[in-house]
Parts: structure tokens; C-alpha cells; sequence
């Protein structure tokens, strides 16, 4: 059964950008809660770690290298369907390819760069989240 949380980080490119405000209104107003929310810098070993799955493919470094060159607005998200329904939000991973009115379509600069992170699976919403944060950081 889908568990109703999700974990989100607006990347580096969307703190740089100014672009913190404007996407956070655009979740809220899409009916998802802020359950615990921070702005934090990846270390290296953390991105590495959260890429893992990633490890193998060419883009990886690079992956690692943007993640952690600025700091990013790290939370967990509270809706039905939590997980389903941020990924469409989001849009596809390449903005050329995200539907319009989507968060990648509307900031996000390439693949690289693509704005925001949102899990892929309940079970990866869990983990990601409490990495973050702990129990007392969630509302
Ligand atoms: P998503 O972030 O949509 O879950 P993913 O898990 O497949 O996508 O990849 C993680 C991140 O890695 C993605 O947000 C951007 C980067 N990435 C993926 N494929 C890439 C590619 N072919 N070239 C460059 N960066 C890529
Ligand atoms: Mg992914």
C-alpha cells in the first residue's frame, strides 16, 4: 500500500537561481504538506551515497560534483498518493521531456541540472527522509 510521504531536495541550481520560493508555492498550492523541512550542504561522501545506484554511469562525477556545490532545501511531503503524485509534479527527469506546468519544465535547465529530486518508491521516501532528519524534525 502507498504510504502517504515523500522526500524532496530543491538542487543547487534551484537555491542559486532564487528559485526556493516560487517552487515551495507551487508544491503547497499542489495540495502537499511539509512535514519537516531544512536547507543543507552535501558532503561528497553524502552524494555519492545517494547516487549509489548511479554509481556505474558516465554522468556520475558530475552528479556528485553539482549536488554539493551549493546547498540544497531538503523535506519530507505529506499527501495521498505521496510518492505518484510529486513525480508527476516534478515531470521527467529531462526537462525537454517534462510536460508542461510541471517544476523540471518550469525550472530546470537540463538533465544535469534539473531542479528538484523526489523519490522514486515508498521505501526510498523512508530512507531518504530519514537520513535528513530525525523524529523531533518532523511535524
Ligand atoms: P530522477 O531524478 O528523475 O529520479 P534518475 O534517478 O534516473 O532521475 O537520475 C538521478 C539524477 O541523475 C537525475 O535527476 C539527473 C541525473 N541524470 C540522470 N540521467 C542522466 C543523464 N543521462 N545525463 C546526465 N545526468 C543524468
Ligand atoms: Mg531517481
Amino acid at each position: 500500500m502507498a504510504t502517504n510521504r515523500t522526500f524532496t531536495m530543491l538542487k543547487p541550481d534551484s537555491v542559486e537561481k532564487g528559485n526556493i520560493g516560487a517552487i515551495l508555492e507551487k508544491i503547497t498550492a499542489s495540495g502537499f504538506r511539509i512535514v519537516a523541512m531544512k536547507l543543507t550542504h552535501l558532503t561528497t561522501q553524502d552524494a555519492q551515497a545517494f547516487y549509489e545506484v548511479h554509481s556505474e554511469r558516465p554522468f556520475y562525477g558530475e552528479l556528485v560534483e553539482y549536488m554539493t556545490r551549493g546547498p540544497v532545501v531538503a523535506a519530507i511531503l505529506e499527501k495521498d498518493n505521496a510518492v505518484e503524485d510529486f513525480r508527476t509534479l516534478i515531470g521527467a527527469t529531462n526537462p525537454d521531456d517534462a510536460a508542461e506546468g510541471t517544476i523540471r519544465k518550469l525550472y530546470a535547465a537540463s538533465m544535469g541540472e534539473n531542479a528538484v529530486h523526489g523519490s522514486d518508491s515508498d521505501e526510498n521516501a523512508a530512507i531518504e527522509g530519514a537520513f535528513h532528519f530525525s523524529g523531533r524534525e518532523m511535524f
